[in-house]
């Protein structure tokens, strides 16, 4: 048994009397109301279900089994994912042994190149990343063993060796769809020597001389792990998986989510608008300039991306991270110079407009200045790697629901006459 399987059947037996607990000692209390804007708004801010790999709060930001996110910038994604999944960081030892078993998993089987390489040239990279999960669904070991009728309390198991099994061919599966997708050339080797994110790095075959893009790579698998429960694409991926799908269609469905441009697609939007800004004064404007930039694309109707957010009320802690990195890394760079003056005139235009509830910058303003400074600068795959790291948080979630026997979701929904006769 591997320590992360040993650790979590401990961990889980506590879990499960947790919950019994809890829901035998406080199953009637009630956790929210619902009103009729929120019907229509989203569902924002409903309590309805529970997800214990990490909280978001409005002020601070990203929380990950207790630790805000800032204390803990400097993990490994493999040890993230440890702490998301079991609640501990792993000692030296489980490190090693979740290493290992990525290693062990890594190369992405080659029928998947086949249909990869057969894919319309104009395919959007998340389409293929998408695509390549749900070729390999027939890999599915949960599939397999629900089949075979195991009993339901051996769930979790089986969902936890398809989450590692898929997990690590993410890194290879990414740089191989950039390969194909940009004519890059052959398709490069994974390196048992390396790490996750090193193997990203190395796969992709883009020029790192002095590791610094290997850094920034693994501070950017561990940023986008996970943001607790009821984003779309997290939702989605547990909706799914409630339905006993294994983790490669529910992990497919939870993406499919995250290629939206008010979610996950933002980030590719974001680096759009900021060279679209370069591209517009062929230099870096001045803020009043860039001020001007920014009411025109609000009177036109759209978006500022990367700013605003459905819970967070603060700039977001993943993007002072990256602006940090940003600042200590790269001097005088024109975009990320643009990235960080439009910090300080988004804010107070978004407030002007008094619209937005939050006016703050959200993970998607700054990322993509940084991968196209490193010169991975094809920004229609930057969901792809927000994907390959988010992947994590669902697959650490979906494990923990299996284990608990959480049921399949089934809100209700009511009609609008229902409204107006009941309200
Ligand atoms: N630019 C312009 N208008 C904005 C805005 C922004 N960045 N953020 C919110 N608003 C507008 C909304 O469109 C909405 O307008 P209407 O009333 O006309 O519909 C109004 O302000 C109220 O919205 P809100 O309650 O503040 O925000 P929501 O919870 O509805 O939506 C979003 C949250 C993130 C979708 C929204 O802020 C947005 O569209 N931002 C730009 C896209 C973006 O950066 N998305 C990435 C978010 C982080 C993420 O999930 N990454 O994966």
């Amino acid at each position: 048994m591997t320590l992360l399987k040993r650790k979590l059947a401990d961990k889980i037996s506590q879990w499960r009397d947790e919950a019994r607990d809890l829901v035998k000692k406080t199953g009637d209390k009630k956790i929210s109301d619902v009103t009729v804007a929120q019907a229509y708004g989203g569902m924002r801010g409903v309590r309805g279900f529970v997800c214990d790999t990490s909280s978001v709060s409005a002020e601070t930001g990203l929380i990950i089994r207790g630790y805000p996110l800032l204390e803990i910038t400097h993990l490994l994604p493999e040890e993230v994912f440890f702490l998301l999944i079991t609640g501990d960081l792993p000692t030296a030892e489980e490190l090693a042994d979740l290493k290992s078993q990525y290693s062990s998993q890594a190369v992405v089987p080659s029928y998947v190149w086949d249909v990869m390489k057969k894919m319309p040239e104009d395919s959007h990279p998340m389409a293929m990343f998408n695509t390549g999960i749900m070729v390999m669904q027939r890999e599915s070991v949960f599939r397999r063993k629900y089949d075979a009728g195991v009993p339901r309390e051996e769930y979790w198991e089986h969902c936890l060796e398809d989450g590692i099994n898929l997990l690590a061919k993410l890194p290879g599966l990414a740089a191989g769809i950039y390969r194909i997708h940009f004519n890059k050339g052959d398709l490069i080797d994974y390196d048992p020597g390396l790490d996750w994110s090193e193997n990203f790095v190395h796969m992709t075959g883009i020029n790192d001389p002095n590791g610094q893009f290997k850094k920034l790579m693994q501070l950017y698998f561990m940023l986008h792990c996970d943001h607790e429960g009821g984003n779309v694409s997290a939702f989605a991926a547990h909706t799914v998986a409630s339905a006993l799908s294994d983790p490669y269609y529910s992990v497919a469905a939870g993406l499919n989510g995250l290629a939206g441009p008010l979610h996950g697609l933002a980030n590719q939007e974001c680096l759009k608008f900021v060279l679209g800004i370069y591209d517009h004064f062929k230099a870096a404007p001045s803020k009043d300039e860039l001020k001007q930039f920014c009411w025109d694309r609000l009177n036109s109707g759209r978006v500022i991306p990367g700013y605003g957010h459905a819970v967070l009320r603060c700039p977001d802690p993943r993007f002072v991270a990256f602006v940090d990195y940003g600042r200590e890394h790269i001097k005088d760079d024109d975009i990320f110079n643009i990235v960080k003056d439009l910090f300080d005139v988004v804010a107070p235009v978004l407030q002007e407009q008094g619209k937005a509830k939050n006016p703050w910058p959200n993970v998607d303003a700054a990322s993509g200045s940084l991968l196209y400074y490193y010169g991975l600068k094809e920004f229609n795959f930057y969901t792809v790697l927000f994907s390959v790291s988010r992947a994590m948080g669902m697959i650490a979630q979906m494990v923990i629901n299996r284990a608990l026997n959480i049921p399949i979701t089934r809100p209700k929904s009511v009609t609008t006459d229902w409204l107006k006769e009941n309200t």
